[in-house]
């Protein structure tokens, strides 16, 4: 890097640079952006596919319309609160990400279903992973189903549902200032109500009644299907998310609701990671100049790219009434701490306009990149699109799963268990 002073230069992650030499290396810029281009396309094809089951009734359907963000009367919905069990697999795809598929399965334990014929039933091979839902204690079904389950490679995690209710009907022993109204001998209750106590003892009888079965190690996750931000499903999606594979995880990282900070922030490293390989392909294959800047690159590609943030950080007028639907509070309150456009302001101009803002600096990296990656270098306007576009890509990003943090900041605002 001779005669380059890298600390003046605005930072691209070592990562970054290391895979964009590895792809263009001494070959072709077309070429390495096709391939770029593929690989981004594979990535967005990845299939994920998750199973929902439980015994009939234990709030199956409620969960599967929670986790794609919809409501039960909403068109797409799963059907919630009827009496006949749902009778074969219903693949319930994400709204916005399709290739993110909820499938709502038959209750476990009935006639039809038997635990061990059930899983061969339902086609187990198809999932990812698989939610065992209970409003109870799990029953020898659920567990049977969750060893099957084990035994055959994939992992389980089991979530209790309708904890709102518990609490509710717990709150009932309990007068206004929350003192137990009435002591018997033999009540484990305490003397002053705590919701955390109430939950911790629903988590406690779970818990030992899977180890009592034998199951290695029990993961129970306390959710309502009215408040997902609330009790365990933060540590839900924290949890599934970790635990799979790379592609995997982006896909479901990305269909996640913005409900909780620390997922958003695995949001945005996984778009991180492929920022250079979008910078690559809008200056490799159909790169266009622009006129009035040195920038030769893919101006309706980038605002593809731009309106895909939004959508994944949840900055468009949809989302944003759902939202301030779920938190009860005005959409204008949570639209005034959003600093970047909203997916509908997104024009070509605009993405020129933020090209141009980028230009000046990306500039010095012509010099730099004529050093790390010579074909890159030695085309000028590739030099300057190349940076320009990663920087503008970037920076769209912070802002984009900043603004996303401040409305979920004003969202939950107010609200005493967050
Ligand atoms: N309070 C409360 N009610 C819930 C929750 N989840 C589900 N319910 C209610 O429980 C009832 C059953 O929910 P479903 O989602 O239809 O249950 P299911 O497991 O799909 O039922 P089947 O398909 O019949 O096996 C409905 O009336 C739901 O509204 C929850 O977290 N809290
Ligand atoms: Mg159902």
């Amino acid at each position: 890097m001779a005669g380059v002073d890298v600390k003046e230069l605005p930072k691209i992650p070592e990562e970054d640079m290391e895979a964009l030499k590895a792809a263009v290396g001494k070959g072709n810029l077309t070429e390495a952006a096709a391939k770029a281009k593929d690989a981004l396309e594979k990535a967005d094809k990845i299939i994920l596919n998750i199973a929902v089951t439980g015994e009939a009734g234990s709030g199956k359907s409620s969960f599967v319309n929670a986790i794609r963000g919809l409501r039960d009367e909403d068109d797409d919905a799963a059907e919630t609160g009827v009496t006949e069990t749902t009778m074969e697999p219903t693949a319930y795809p994400h709204p916005s990400y399709s290739n993110v598929i909820v499938w709502d399965l038959p209750g476990i334990g009935t006639e039809t279903f038997k635990s061990d014929t059930y899983l061969e039933q339902v086609g187990f091979n198809r999932y990812d992973f698989f939610i065992i839902i209970s409003c109870t204690r799990f029953k020898t079904h659920d567990i049977e189903l969750a060893q099957e389950i084990q035994r055959q490679g994939k992992k389980f995690y089991f979530v209790r549902s309708k904890v709102d209710q518990d609490l509710t009907n717990e709150k009932r022993h309990y007068d206004e200032e929350g003192i137990l109204k009435q002591r018997k001998a033999a009540t484990k209750r305490p003397h002053q109500y705590s919701e955390s106590a109430i939950l911790s003892a629903i988590r406690e009888n779970c818990i030992s009644g899977l180890k009592a079965a034998k199951v290695t190690s029990p993961r129970v996750f306390l959710v309502s299907r009215w408040d997902l931000g609330k009790y365990d499903y933060p540590k839900l999606q924290e949890v599934l998310v970790d635990e799979l594979p790379g592609h995997k995880r982006r896909a479901l990282l990305r269909s996640l609701s913005n409900i909780v900070k620390e997922t958003l922030e695995k949001k945005k490293e996984q778009l991180q990671a492929q920022i250079w390989l979008k910078s690559l392909v809008s200056c490799g294959v159909a790169a266009i100049p622009i006129p009035g800047v040195s920038i030769v690159c893919d101006v309706a590609m980038l605002m593809t790219s731009l309106k895909e943030y939004c959508r994944d950080f949840g900055l468009n007028e949809n989302a944003l009434a759902t939202l301030a639907r779920q938190a009860d509070k005005p959409i204008a309150e949570l639209k005034a701490v959003i600093k970047s456009p909203l997916s509908e302001e997104i024009t070509k101009d605009l993405v020129i306009k933020l090209l141009t803002k980028y230009a000046a600096g990306a500039v010095k990296y012509s010099t730099y990149l004529l050093n790390v990656i010579p074909v890159v270098g030695s085309i000028l306007s590739a030099a300057v699109s190349l940076p320009t576009t990663y920087f503008m890509l970037q920076n769209f990003l912070d802002d984009a799963a900043a603004d996303a943090v401040r409305v979920l900041e004003v969202a939950v605002k107010g609200d005493v268990s967050n």
